[in-house]
């Protein structure tokens, strides 16, 4: 009986602290490439790595929203996307 306390006690505890305070310290900008930019690169973010045109975003709704980041090439590539 102790165990099961204990097990309800946890879930409640990580269920109302832990995720409310998750979803509150998201500080990603623009996280869904909604908001525009150049057809490059979304607002908010930044590319690095030799190959800067295999990073850009366009429409669609893969990542929610109308619009989409995006990661390709016909060849090899290796790029970065990020935010600071
Ligand atoms: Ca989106």
């Amino acid at each position: 009986m102790l165990a099961l306390v204990c097990t309800m006690l946890l879930l409640f505890t990580t269920f109302y602290l832990v995720t409310p305070a998750e979803a509150a310290d998201n500080q990603v900008h623009n996280p869904s490439f909604e908001d525009g930019g150049s057809s490059q690169t979304a607002t908010g973010w930044s590319t690095w790595g030799p190959n800067p045109e295999a990073d850009y975003y366009q429409a669609g709704g893969v990542t929610g929203g109308s619009n989409e980041g995006v990661h390709w090439n016909a060849s090899s590539y290796t790029v970065y996307t990020y935010q600071t």
